[in-house]
């Protein structure tokens, strides 16, 4: 039997203030966060939507160190355009704050003392990661190595991304520094864990019995972890940056990011209702639902909750944590470092006014049970297929009919007949259907049942044509566009968890002051004589052209990527120098030059060897005109074996070295020598 709670509190991941966020962070997050705070709240429910920047840690430090900059200018520069972004994209936090606030430096200093003090923590001393070159212990993504479970090579050492395992830097195989690529060597220092192993059976309890209705693929992976048997975590760290542990002699330690972030939500809360956030915390009239992405939900069904529940004082823990999968993009993982992402920044500047067409397709493509992709063409295909050709033909129609015919009034509606009553009954269904799968986080099932609202309303005015009725029956027609005109009221309410934008929008065409979802489905939202304003088109269709120069940028950031992260072949196996001189190496100049027909890599060269003049045939038309290579001196392989090539003989090979982008250019001498020179 589902517990009616009072109240529900919403936290969303807090994202790591090293980068902007992108499309990936969107569908695994905040976007259906959104939806479900918009939803309870015009439900009439009382609800609060927690967000916030996590702005410690070693991403953050790492690029602070890579910049020449502080962390704080890092967190600053980055904090400031996520919220911004998130703003943009009518994310509707009630708070959006930060883990540099004083509130929860105040909030988790505290947390942590408490846990002290109560004798909560296990305080150990241990032999941990250390790069004697960089003069500093290694935690987390400042050590990368094997994953001892899944052997990723590029596990980091507080969580392997590949299985979502959480590891402790020690477990890593083959760890190497990723400040200095040194391989640590091992030191002692002093730690406070939290002894996860002691708090296995209640969370077993509280998980594997009590959360059976939570998302397989959370319920999946807090089971796998509870069986291997749940290991002591540190929550400190040997870093700088961070919240200070506050304990004597602790000077140079801070507390684990992964256990100051969570507090984030609490201290955020505080900072919103400074009198009344214990209500949202400790009364179990409260439902706290946690939305984060797969890789977090080790740190919000176990830790956390171990957390909360050693501090006590009644702190309840989260009654769903409906986590998503990960998004891709154009069939690859999406990565900050490769700068393979949507970044929703640059979005909002690319696509004006387009908030919705995102918000859309992120939600129709969520990855809400696997790893879903995300592609430009999908992107506009939804788009013109369906925001435009469905959702606003639809109310288009509608409104445009409606001035044709009764100069922008809202018709009254006679007697309904069976279409008319049929369509109203169709909506009551698809209510229904709305608000279940609302209520259970279904929100990609949701919105195609929203979108069913607009399929009816298209259904309805192709069953009943009243363009065609106009001539002889105007009272037919009056209820005809009475009912459209009804269904275009629900459609701004239904769609105002999704698409707030297009909501307002319409909802100001209706005249429509405010929204609420309990009258969702009614046939008389719209009065009678009603103003209703000229239409204006809800969506309109994105070109070809817009879409390719996003393809076009994702290609460019993939060569980026082939140069940048390029490194030279491994060098092949020792040669003693007579196998070298084997090889009979000379300059040449190059007398002709010229594209070998009906070959688009080939071109054709005479070369002036110094003793016969040669022709050669080389592979690097892509790279060079031909006829700016005429006079050069160039290196061959004199000796190599003749053949043919596109019905050219070929007598030898040129040198060409190969760019990251596999570009190749000619090699040859740095000033001039005799044609036939042999090179030594
Ligand atoms: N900063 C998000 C991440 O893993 C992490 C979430 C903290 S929520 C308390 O990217
Ligand atoms: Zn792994």
């Amino acid at each position: 039997m589902e517990k009616n709670f009072k109240r529900t509190l919403i936290t969303t991941a807090l994202p790591y203030a090293n980068g902007p966020v992108h499309i990936g962070h969107l569908a695994g997050v905040y976007v259906p966060a959104d939806i479900y705070a918009r939803y309870l709240r015009l439900c009439g429910k009382d609800v609060v939507m927690i967000g916030g920047s996590d702005e410690h840690g070693v991403p953050i430090t790492i690029k602070a160190k890579n910049e020449g900059v502080t962390p704080q200018d890092i967190v600053d520069r980055y904090h400031g355009i996520i919220k911004e972004s998130f703003k943009g994209l009518g994310i509707s936090f009630d708070i959006y704050s930060r883990t540099t606030s004083a509130m929860h430096k105040e909030t988790a200093s505290e947390f942590f003392r408490r846990l002290y003090d109560k004798g909560e923590f296990v305080e150990k001393t241990s032999m941990q990661l250390y790069d004697e070159k960089a003069n500093q212990f290694l935690a987390d993504r400042y050590v990368t190595g094997e994953c001892p479970h899944c052997h990723n090579e590029r596990a980091y050492g507080d969580q392997c991304e590949a299985c979502g395992t959480s590891l402790n830097a020690t477990d890593l195989i083959n760890p190497k520094s990723a400040i200095t690529g040194n391989t640590p060597i091992l030191k002692e220092t002093k730690h406070w864990y939290l002894p996860l192993d002691k708090w296995e059976s209640h969370l077993s309890k509280w998980i594997l019995e009590g959360h059976k209705e939570w998302k397989t693929n959370v319920y999946g992976q807090c089971k796998s972890w509870i069986d291997m048997g749940l290991q002591p975590r540190a929550v400190s760290r040997d870093l700088d940056w961070g919240v200070p542990v506050p304990v004597e002699g602790a000077e140079g330690k801070v507390l684990y990011v992964w256990f100051d972030a969570p507090i984030g939500y609490i201290s955020n809360t505080k900072e919103l209702l400074p009198d009344t956030w214990e209500t949202y915390w400790k009364d179990p009239e409260t439902r706290i639902i946690n939305f984060i992405g797969k890789d977090n939900i080790v740190f919000h069904c176990i830790v956390f909750p171990a957390m909360l529940s050693a501090y006590g004082d009644n702190f309840q823990l989260p009654d769903n944590v409906p986590a998503n999968e990960f998004l891709n993009l154009e069939g690859d993982k999406i990565s900050t470092s490769r700068n393979w992402a949507v970044w929703l920044h640059e979005y909002l500047v690319d696509f004006p006014g387009k908030q919705d067409v995102l918000r859309y397709v992120l939600t129709a493509n969520a990855p809400e049970t696997k790893d879903n992709d995300f592609t430009w063409r999908d992107f506009q295909a939804r788009n013109n297929n369906e925001l435009v050709a469905i959702l606003g033909n639809f109310v288009n129609r509608a409104i445009v009919l409606t001035h044709k015919y009764f100069g922008g009034k809202v018709p009254a509606a006679g007697e309904l007949q069976d279409v008319d009553k049929a369509a109203f009954a169709e909506l009551a269904e698809i209510k229904a259907s709305l608000s279940e799968n609302l209520d259970t986080f279904h929100f990609r099932e949701a919105l195609k049942d929203a979108m069913n609202i607009a399929r009816l309303g298209n259904k309805y005015l192709q069953e009943t044509e009243p363009w065609k009725l106009a001539k002889t029956d105007m009272a037919r027609v009056e209820t005809i566009l009475n009912v459209a005109l009804q269904i275009c009221a629900n459609i701004a309410i239904a769609f105002e968890p999704f698409l707030p934008f297009m909501s307002a929008k319409l909802s100001k065409m209706l005249g429509l002051e405010k929204l609420d979802w309990n009258t969702l489905g009614a046939s008389d939202i719209l009065a009678a004589d009603a103003e209703i304003a000229p239409a204006e088109l809800l969506f309109e269709k994105i070109e070809d052209d817009a879409i390719q120069a996003q393809i076009d940028r994702l290609e460019k950031t993939k060569e980026d990527n082939k140069i940048n992260s390029w490194t030279p072949a491994p060098q092949q196996p020792d040669v003693d120098f007579d196998t070298f001189m084997k090889l009979d190496i000379r300059v040449g100049t190059v007398l002709e030059c010229q594209k070998v027909p009906k070959a688009d890599k080939l071109l054709q060269f005479l070369i002036d060897d110094g003793m016969e003049k040669r022709t050669i045939v080389s592979g690097i038309a892509k790279y060079y005109a031909p006829e700016d290579l005429v006079g050069k001196q160039v290196c061959f392989v004199s000796n190599f074996a003749p053949r043919k090539l596109k019905g050219v003989l070929s007598q030898g090979m040129i040198l060409s070295a190969e760019n990251a982008d596999g570009s190749l250019v000619v090699c040859g001498p740095t000033g001039p020598v005799a044609p036939g020179a042999q090179v030594k």
